[in-house]
C-alpha cells in the first residue's frame, strides 16, 4: 500500500513570500474598505489579521533554503532607512482573471519600488526564480468576487511602513493562515534588522 505523505515530516516545503504587514489601524481601515467592497461585489473577504501586501512571492521552498531567504532579508533589511516610508492606498479595483478585489495606490512610492527591486535582485543572486511582471502593489480585499469594480479613488489610507517580513502561508479548509518567520524593522532591535518574532497566524 502506498504511504501517505506525513504533513508533519521534516523536509516538508514551505510556501513563502516577503510582505508588508499593516499595523492595527491600517488593517482596520482596509477591513472597512473590504466590507464596502464586499457589499458591492460579494466574494470572500480577507480576514483582517491576514491583510498584507506581497513584495515578492517565492512559493514552495525546502527548509534548507529558508536560511538563504533569511540571508536575502538580512541583506535588504540592513538598509533600514530604505524600508521606512509612507504608502498611500487610495484606489479600489479588481482583476477579472483571478476575481480579486484590491486596494492599491495611484502612485507607488520610490522606496517601495526600490525595496521590491532589491529583494528581487538578492533573490535572483541567490538562485530563486523572481517575478518578471511589473510590480503592482495591492492588498487583496476579496477573493472569488462575483462582481468587478471599475478602478476608482477612495479615501486615502496612509500606511506608515517601517519594515517587512518573510511569511509562510499555510493552506487549510478555512483558508490561508500566515506565520511570520522573520521580520526586519527600522528603528527597532538595535541595528534594525533581523528581529525574530514568535509568529502570527490568522
Ligand atoms: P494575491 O493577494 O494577489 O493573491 C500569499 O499567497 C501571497 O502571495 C498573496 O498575497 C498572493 O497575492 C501572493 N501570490 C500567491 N501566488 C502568487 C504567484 N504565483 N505569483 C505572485 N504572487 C502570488
Amino acid at each position: 500500500m502506498a504511504m501517505k505523505p506525513d504533513p508533519a515530516a521534516p523536509g516538508k516545503p514551505s510556501r513563502v513570500f516577503f510582505a508588508l504587514w499593516p499595523d492595527a489601524r491600517v488593517a482596520k481601515r482596509l477591513d472597512e474598505l473590504g466590507a464596502e467592497a464586499h457589499a458591492e461585489c460579494a466574494g470572500r473577504p480577507t480576514r483582517r489579521e491576514t491583510l498584507h501586501l506581497t513584495l515578492a512571492f517565492i512559493g514552495d521552498v525546502s527548509p534548507q533554503r529558508l536560511a538563504e531567504l533569511i540571508a536575502v532579508g538580512n541583506e535588504v533589511g540592513n538598509d533600514v532607512e530604505a524600508t521606512s516610508f509612507t504608502l498611500r492606498l487610495d484606489l479600489l479595483g479588481s482583476w477579472r482573471h483571478n476575481r480579486i478585489v484590491w486596494a492599491g495606490a495611484q502612485s507607488c512610492p520610490a522606496p517601495l519600488a526600490g525595496l521590491v527591486e532589491r529583494l528581487n535582485g538578492a533573490l535572483e543572486a541567490a538562485g530563486f526564480a523572481v517575478e518578471r511582471r511589473p510590480f503592482a502593489p495591492h492588498v487583496t480585499l476579496l477573493r472569488k468576487a462575483q462582481m468587478q469594480v471599475s478602478t476608482r479613488c477612495v479615501d486615502p489610507i496612509d500606511w506608515p511602513v517601517d519594515g517587512f517580513a518573510l511569511v509562510e502561508s499555510v493552506q487549510s479548509s478555512a483558508g490561508a493562515h500566515y506565520r511570520t518567520l522573520r521580520e526586519w524593522r527600522a528603528g527597532k532591535g538595535g541595528e534594525g534588522a533581523d528581529r525574530r518574532y514568535a509568529g502570527k497566524s490568522g
